[in-house]
């Protein structure tokens, strides 16, 4: 049994992909890379490698990570700049003995030194985006921290290794240095060939205080199918924030197990993911919670076609 799930429909092309390679035998660790790759590369995408949005300072700092379910290996990078593909790097990282997570500069060196493909990541579209969200801000005083949809995936081969990765842009506006969940071991991501893995989406301040991923893997191991694992660690973790703090940030989760069954969770509205395995052709679902039981939908072709168009739209400096 092989198979792939990955968060967002932004995910598809490259989940397509990545099921060519497993169909055929290939490694989950190629596999979930190429799929990566493909999401870091698309620049109309605002939240994901080239055509990220920027930090306050208008620069583009990515965070990333890759994860062996057979050794339990971990590489990542936090808040390198000029990578092409923050997820490859994540996965040299992850052959080191120490040395598995850099940020900043010295992640950029690092990617250098090993000639790691550099490249401004900045588009003007970014750019557009930046300029005009400061306004904004100055004339209404916003919230900054919108449209954040980081790719999380996981990943099994017919040999029964799994993987786990993921790449972001962060929080739009974010400050310089901010690094999220997603290159944090157990919060965006955890993988374990003799269970399953899991990786999220949303706030990372938030995803963090529950390492929400590892969770999953933990509820995995206890017997739960990943769709019970996802639906009761988020649905838990959401009142418990709730609870204390009052409020919850957004929180999408992604799993799958050895086996190649999945599940997902959200606490918003409007989550998609996209999903490949031996049985299934790759598809977008719609996920809708409600008390704590998730229903996925197929996305309707007009869904589909909306989002591209609304992605791709000309974008207008206001
Ligand atoms: C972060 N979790 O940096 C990321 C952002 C994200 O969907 O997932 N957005 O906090």
């Amino acid at each position: 049994m092989w198979g792939i799930i990955a968060t967002w429909r932004m995910a598809a092309e490259g989940v397509g992909k990545a099921a060519e390679i497993l169909k055929n035998g290939g490694d989950a660790g190629d596999a979930i890379e190429t799929a990566v790759k493909e999401v870091e590369d698309f620049p109309y995408y605002k939240s994901v490698g080239y055509g990220g949005l920027p930090n306050e300072e208008m620069e583009v700092e990515l965070d990333a990570a890759y994860m062996d379910g057979d050794t339990l290996d971990i590489g990542a990078v936090a808040a390198i700049r000029d990578f092409a593909n923050p997820v490859s790097i994540a996965r040299r990282l992850s052959k080191e003995k120490v040395n598995n997570l850099l940020v900043g500069e010295g992640a950029e060196k690092f990617a250098h030194k090993e000639g790691f493909e550099r490249k401004n990541m900045l588009t003007d579209r970014a750019k557009i985006h930046y300029r005009n969200r400061v306004k904004e801000i100055t004339a209404q005083e916003i919230k900054p921290y919108a449209g954040h949809d980081t790719v999380g995936m996981v990943c099994l081969d017919e040999k029964g290794k799994m993987t786990s990765a993921t790449s972001t842009s962060g929080l739009f506006m974010k400050k310089k240095g901010r690094v999220g969940d997603s290159p944090i071991s157990g919060s965006g991501f955890y993988v374990d060939s003799k269970v399953g893995g899991a990786s999220a989406t949303g706030l990372g301040e938030d995803v963090m205080k529950g390492c929400v991923s590892y969770e999953i893997v933990r509820l995995m191991r206890d017997g739960l199918h990943p769709q019970e694992a996802c639906e009761k660690a988020v649905a838990m973790f959401d009142r418990e924030l709730k609870e204390r703090r009052g409020q919850a940030g957004d929180m999408s989760l992604i799993a799958m197990n050895n086996k190649g069954e999945w599940g997902v969770a959200t606490n918003i509205e409007g989550f998609s993911f996209a999903v490949a395995t031996e049985n299934q052709e790759p598809i977008v679902y719609l996920t809708k919670c409600v008390d704590g039981k998730c229903i996925h939908e197929p996305a309707s072709q007009e869904w589909l076609d909306d989002y591209m168009r609304t992605r791709m739209a000309p974008l207008e400096e206001k």
